[in-house]
């Protein structure tokens, strides 16, 4: 890891300004050599003006920021050259750095080392990530607190309590002639193993709600032919996107749109109407919305106010049973046919596509059921991935265990075995004791430059 490394950290695009940057013990003397001004004699954290020269040619007019280890973003001595942007002048910086003992960085490398030298801890190196790929305001804000090591910090407090449990119950197993001091009761145990579960949970919610945020909420519209599913994306999109027709079968194509409700991005999918039909195109399209009920994080069921319920409308209030769902009764502008009374279901919402009534209603109704409607500071400490968030459902699985244990009072052995997987559970998700290559896959995810 001792090699010089570099790359242009900047976008392949036209622009001013690009940035190329040089991480590793030696770089300040292999840009000096390139440089039309010593750099050796500057201190650290400043910025030279110059050339950086091939032989005797200027190849372009900088500005170079030297940076000394430690107090850098990878720990080592950094050097970054700001020269002018567009394709060939980075590129022949970049070659000749490499001809000058560099190496090209891989992607990700930059951050990895920061991790690899101790400087930032895994969730903060995934924080990283998130924060260059953030499509809002919302998960640009999230990312940032993890790049601060917020939710590091809950993290390790966490593991720091279990730990300290977990010594108590070894003094108690192995020096039982100290047991007067530190005896630890069930009691005591149960009480802690409430905590820990407490927030084992608000940890495990949090970040899944904020990985929905992160990549937006995939909602599927869904209902038989002509109930108003195309009106109702068209609306919600503010966009004449599908095709709307009183024809029963116009949307043969799953239509993809997104809107926003509150900075958050729902991702909506709008389906063929489920019916059976011997149109063979229409089959496909039946077909291809089951496909999307699977995928969806949430299933809007249109039904028609102004008609009385029917058979496809009961196979799909079946067929939808098991997913989150709201029920959006449509069309009330006209006559109430509709029966509903024997449907057991909180989250139904009555509107219309003409009038646009019951829509905001409807917006509301979707950030409740994902239980986003407020977003507070506090929330978006919780910034998550799916590699978190598998991390932390065993956790959660392992201190139920742990709960029923201690409630059928099984020996306490057995409990510290369970609390010490959660420890280690809880250090993967910080990078604690994580294997190479995994690691080598996640850092390879990142930009290159970063
Ligand atoms: N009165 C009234 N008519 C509506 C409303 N929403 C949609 N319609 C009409 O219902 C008909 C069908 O609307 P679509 O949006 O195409 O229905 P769909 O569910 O997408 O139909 P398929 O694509 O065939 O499955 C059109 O004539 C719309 O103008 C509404 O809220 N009130
Ligand atoms: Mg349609």
């Amino acid at each position: 890891m001792n090699d010089i490394i570099a790359c242009i950290s900047t976008a392949p695009t036209v622009g001013a300004i690009s940035i190329v940057r040089v991480s590793g013990n030696g770089s300040i003397n292999l840009v000096d050599k390139l440089f039309s001004r010593t750099l050796l004699n500057k201190d650290s954290h400043t910025i030279t003006y110059g050339h950086i020269m091939d032989n005797n040619e200027k190849i372009d007019e900088v500005l170079v920021s030297v940076f000394k280890a430690p107090k850098t973003y990878t720990k080592e001595d950094i050097v970054e050259i700001n020269c002018h942007g567009g394709h060939a002048t980075t590129e022949k910086i970049l070659e000749l750095l490499l001809d000058n003992g560099a190496r090209l960085a891989e992607p990700g490398e930059f951050t990895k080392r920061a991790y690899l030298n101790g400087r930032i801890d895994l969730l903060e190196a995934e924080a990283v990530s998130d924060l260059i790929s953030s499509k809002t305001e919302l998960t640009r804000k999230m990312a940032l607190n993890g790049v601060g090591g917020k939710l590091s910090k809950i993290i390790s407090e966490l593991r720091g309590d279990i730990a300290l449990v977990l010594a108590n119950i070894e003094v108690n197993i192995d020096y039982p002639e100290y047991i007067d001091e530190v005896v630890v009761t069930n009691k005591l145990l149960d009480e802690n193993i409430i905590k820990f579960k407490k927030q084992i949970n608000n940890i495990l919610t949090k970040s899944k709600n904020n990985l929905l945020i992160k990549n937006g909420i995939k909602v599927g519209l869904f209902g038989k032919p002509n109930v108003g599913k195309s009106s109702l994306l068209n609306k919600l999109i503010e966009e004449e996107k599908a095709i709307v027709t009183n024809i029963e079968g116009t949307t043969r194509d799953v239509v993809e749109s997104s809107f926003k409700i509150n900075d958050i991005i729902i991702n909506l999918y709008d389906t063929a109407g489920i019916r059976k039909t011997d149109d063979v195109i229409e089959q496909i399209g039946v077909k291809k919305s089951l496909e999307v009920l699977d995928m969806v994080d949430l299933v809007i069921l249109v039904l028609n106010s102004n008609q009385e319920l029917s058979d496809y409308d009961k196979e799909l209030l079946e067929l939808t049973k098991n997913k989150t769902r709201i029920i959006f009764i449509n069309k009330n502008d006209l006559d109430k046919k509709i029966d509903i009374h024997n449907i057991v279901e909180k989250n139904i919402v009555y509107g219309n596509t003409l009038t646009e009534h019951g829509l905001d209603d409807l917006k509301d109704k979707i950030l409740e059921v994902f239980n986003i409607g407020k977003i507070t500071e506090e929330d978006l400490t919780y910034l998550s991935n799916a590699r978190i968030i598998s991390i932390l459902k065993k956790c959660n699985n392992l201190i139920n265990e742990i709960d029923n244990s201690i409630n059928s009072n099984l020996p306490i052995d057995m409990i510290e075995i369970d609390l010490k997987e959660i420890w280690n559970l809880l250090g993967e998700i910080i990078g604690e004791n994580y294997s190479e290559e995994l690691i080598d896959t996640m850092f390879k995810n990142f930009c290159l430059g970063k």
